[in-house]
């Protein structure tokens, strides 16, 4: 696979010196917030009331579209409410997980070993697959790894229940809805069996965790049996994400993510900045790390700057595959666990630089006080809502610019307490 992608970098082959932590446990999820209030003003309606009313005016919308009255109420009449997807205020840890954490879980020991494995006893399958849809098994067994433990975790909750209590009230009222008319959609065209259907508490069905309309755009019958099924048939599941991958723009023949030096000059504020062409990040001071060098055909390749652990940290250039990934989960932090996974997979190292994991990272309340004190000074981060996005790291640079420090938007306690100094 490598030898197809070489031809961008001329490679002074770097043993596989992983240093992965053994710390595969699961993500952690939010704690449980208190039980909702039963009792609204709106209504005095129990929730079982309301529930059975939502589904006969479904049912009757259902049916006003198109679809099978009995068909519908077969499917609709059974469900009952999903406890985990009903609507409640999620608590805000008060630590979010270092990316570092979250990559190292992605690329842990044990998935590695599975995923090795697996590329071993699925071989027949992926080589059709590529051969299909021209994108590598690698990055299908990390996202098969990581979204489900190779098939181990797809998740036991009745989908109809858990879309319909989505669909019923609450903040996912649209979401829901829409899920379950592209579950009746695959019903109707007999790619799926209604026994099936299960999943994750949100929605997400099968060996790939696709959403219902994912499923219904993407998925694929690649053993050409008559059923999509992404639970159980290991060519339906890979054949779908390749599928739904190449149809999101993968490029066989370039790469995802090739970490970086910079010049000590180098001027931060470029992290995060529009895409440029590998000549132009040449030209300013950005060079493949570990003896590696650009060849002419990778010069006019886009690519964009992420330094998520800040200027001391890896920097990594991300290709337009990059990005394809993060159309599958829209998270920088899963785009370079699938990477780093998929390389370890092929025995290559995506980021060798240490992360900072002295630095101590700062609280949820910490961070509304960050985005209070920078809205004083002037560098408007938009609402305090104790999330470090886009504009809050855009105003984190212009203020470390304003003070000659490296403007690379990443903060920690001894950036905050600058700050708040200020
Ligand atoms: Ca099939």
């Amino acid at each position: 696979m490598w030898s197809k992608t070489s031809k961008y970098l001329s490679l002074i082959f770097i043993p596989a010196a992983l240093s992965l932590s053994g710390c595969a446990t699961a993500q952690s999820q939010p704690a449980p917030a208190a039980a909702a209030t039963e009792n609204t003003s709106a209504t005095q309606l129990t929730q079982a009331e309301r529930f059975d009313a939502w589904k006969a005016r479904f049912i009757n919308e259902a049916a006003s579209k198109g679809y099978e009255r009995a068909m519908v109420a077969k499917l609709i009449g059974p469900a009952k409410i999903n406890e985990r997807a009903l609507d409640r205020d999620s608590k805000q840890p008060e630590f979010s997980k270092p990316i570092w954490s979250y990559v190292d879980g992605a690329a842990s020991t044990s998935r590695l070993n599975n995923g090795r494995d697996k590329l071993f006893s699925t071989k027949a399958t992926f080589d059709a697959v590529e051969a299909r849809y021209q994108v590598p098994r690698e990055t299908l067994t990390a996202i098969w790894g990581l979204e489900t433990a190779y098939g181990k975790i797809m998740g036991n909750h009745d989908i109809i229940s858990a879309l319909s209590t989505f669909a019923f009230e609450g903040r996912r009222v649209k979401f829901g809805s829409q899920q379950l008319y592209a579950l009746l959609d695959m019903l109707k065209a007999g790619d799926i069996r209604a026994d099936q259907l299960t999943g994750s508490w949100a929605g997400a069905m099968g060996m790939t965790q696709f959403i219902p309309t994912t499923f219904r755009d993407y998925a694929v019958d690649f053993n050409a049996d008559g059923n999509k099924d992404l639970w159980g048939n290991e060519g339906d599941a890979l054949g779908s994400a390749a599928h739904y991958l190449s149809r999101h723009g993968w490029r066989w023949s370039e790469p995802v993510m090739t970490e970086v030096k910079t010049r000590a000059s180098f001027d931060y504020s470029h992290v995060e900045g529009p895409a440029k062409t590998i000549n132009e990040w040449t030209a300013l001071g950005v060079a493949p790390i570990g003896g590696q060098r650009w060849s002419a055909e990778a010069g006019f390749l886009e690519a964009k700057l992420i330094a998520p652990g800040g200027h001391r940290g890896p920097k990594l250039l991300t290709f337009k595959n990059f990005d394809v990934i993060k159309k599958y989960n829209n998270s920088t932090s899963y785009a370079m666990g699938i990477t780093v996974l998929a390389e370890a997979l092929k025995g290559k190292a995506a980021i060798t630089t240490p992360w900072p994991r002295g630095d101590k990272p700062i609280s949820f309340e910490d961070k509304k006080a960050l985005q209070r004190k920078l809205n004083a000074l002037g560098y408007n981060v938009g609402g305090v809502d104790g999330q470090i996005g886009p504009n809050t790291r855009k105003a984190i640079r212009a203020w470390q610019a304003s003070r000659g420090m490296p403007a690379d938007g990443y903060v920690e306690q001894t950036i905050l307490a600058k700050l708040l100094a200020q």
